[in-house]
């Protein structure tokens, strides 16, 4: 790394102690960021990274609510508005176990750079709580996130900050959050969350934006080695929202896609696995893959296995961060791996993503080969501030349009660099640039 570079690094990682995944994603940011210092030494005089390392506002706030026992229950809430040099802050709020500041940090920090690429005008943000939405009944849901809201309503805004979902919230919970909105400020603004409901300000391909950008990102980067999704053999990591509607791109583009999995175990499907029956377990019952598997003859669940395990052509890991290490990434490459498109936000660890660069694997970093989401959230808020609503062909035609663009800004800054093919140097690159040139520009805030 870059020295000057070193001992920003140095301080930000001692100012913010015991928040391992905001580390990694600092210092893979950092990583690619020497050759454009050596460029614009005016971003070093303005302190540009020390100030985009540090969030503009952090909130962290009880969340009491009582389960249908009667019990009562407390959980943290969070909320980190990181950067607003190109607009509201934008990014989703994740309900998981493993929630704490330093996940929200990591997340918030690859928000920034992610939404700069998208080329729509949006900052940076992202929150969620520790609540565990697993086997929590509706009433629970609802009793939490109206409680949720009840502190977050403060801080949000179609001009301020605008949440949606990540893991452990998606339509129902958006719904219930944007009913407790409405009911305190007595403001019908749609703006204010994104992933809502069609029939009451939610955009059409919203729901399936995640996992079809990630494919046609993808499809983007195997291009560039004159092949496609047809006939690839593909592995796909979770079972969630991201990768459901991957699977069923990939597929609907000619791909077979043999396994995919949740935190259990996986489940291993030869004849590609059927989206309809998939949806069904996940979507309507709520249920868990391996009931997938009991259902569909011919299909084996793998308990507490690794989907890695499974060769494949292409791997879209959607399910987590680090949850491809070195030591599954080199298995891949082995299995004859040609590319990787991450639907998750930083699922790849800092060894696998070398592992995968070293044996010239296609590599594309979540924080563009993701970017499909949020860039329809950013279409959804268009649709709202004109009220109005479009054809699920035009939105998805500009979705298609918007990913087709980050490919080619990551693939040309890369080349304009020097390091053609590193998508990872041209996501960086691309992204801090955008941000880095509207912070001079606004003055020392
Ligand atoms: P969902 O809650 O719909 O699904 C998450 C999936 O990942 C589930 O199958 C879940 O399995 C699995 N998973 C979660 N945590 C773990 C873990 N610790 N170990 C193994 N598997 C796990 O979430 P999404 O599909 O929305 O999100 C998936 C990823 O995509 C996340 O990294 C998210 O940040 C990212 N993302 C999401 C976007 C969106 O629009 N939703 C946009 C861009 C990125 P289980 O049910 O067993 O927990
Ligand atoms: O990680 C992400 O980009 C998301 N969870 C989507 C954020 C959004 O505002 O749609």
């Amino acid at each position: 790394m870059d020295a000057r570079l070193e001992a920003i690094r140095d301080t930000v990682l001692a100012r913010n102690p015991g928040e391992a995944e905001f580390h990694q994603a600092v210092v893979e940011v950092f990583e690619s960021l020497g050759p454009v210092h050596d460029r614009h030494p005016e971003f070093l005089d303005a302190a540009i990274l020390e100030r985009l390392c540090e969030p503009e506002r952090q909130i962290i706030f009880r969340v009491p609510w009582t389960d249908d026992a009667g019990r009562v229950r407390i959980n943290r809430g969070f909320r980190v508005e990181f950067n607003s040099a190109l607009g509201p802050y934008k990014g989703g709020l994740r309900f998981h176990p493993s929630v704490y500041l330093g996940i929200v940090k990591f997340l918030g920090f690859e928000q920034i750079f992610k939404n700069a690429l998208t080329g729509m005008p949006i900052g940076g943000g992202k929150g969620g709580s520790d609540f565990d939405p697993r086997g929590r009944s509706d009433a629970e849901v609802m009793r939490f996130c109206q409680s949720f809201m009840t502190e977050l309503y403060r801080h949000i805004g179609e001009y301020t900050d605008v949440p949606a979902g990540d893991i452990g919230v998606g339509a129902r919970e958006i719904g219930y959050l944007f009913g407790q909105y409405k009911r305190i400020t007595n403001r019908y603004e749609s703006g204010v969350l994104t992933g809502k409901g069609i029939s009451w300000g939610g955009s059409l391909v919203r729901p399936e934006a995640t996992g079809f950008g990630t494919v046609i990102f993808t499809q983007e980067m195997l291009k560039t080695r004159g092949t496609s999704f047809d006939g690839q053999r593909v592995v796909v990591s979770g079972s969630g929202n991201v990768a459901i509607n991957a699977i069923a791109k990939a597929q609907s583009l000619g791909a077979t896609v043999v396994a995919c999995s949740d935190s259990s175990g996986y489940i291993m499907d030869e004849a590609g696995i059927d989206v309809g029956l998939l949806r069904e377990v996940k979507e309507v019952e709520r249920g868990r893959l391996k009931d997938y598997a009991v259902r569909r003859p011919g299909v084996s669940y793998v308990d507490g296995g690794s989907v890695w395990d499974v060769d494949a052509t292409v791997a879209l890991p959607c399910a987590t961060q680090n949850e491809l290490d070195g030591g599954a990434a080199a298995r891949l490459v082995r299995g004859g791996l040609l590319a990787v498109g991450e639907g998750a936000n930083m699922p790849s660890t800092r060894d696998a993503v070398a592992v995968f660069q070293e044996a010239g694997v296609l590599f594309g970093p979540g924080k563009a080969a993701n970017a499909g989401g949020v860039a329809t959230s950013a279409l959804e808020m268009q649709q709202n501030a004109s009220r109005d609503s479009w054809s699920f062909e035009h939105t998805e035609e500009r979705l298609t349009d918007i990913m087709v663009g980050i490919h080619h800004r990551c693939a040309a800054t890369a080349d304009e660099y020097g390091e053609p093919g590193n998508y990872v140097l041209g996501a960086n690159i691309g992204g801090f640039v955008k941000v880095a040139e509207a912070m001079l520009a606004q003055g020392l805030i």
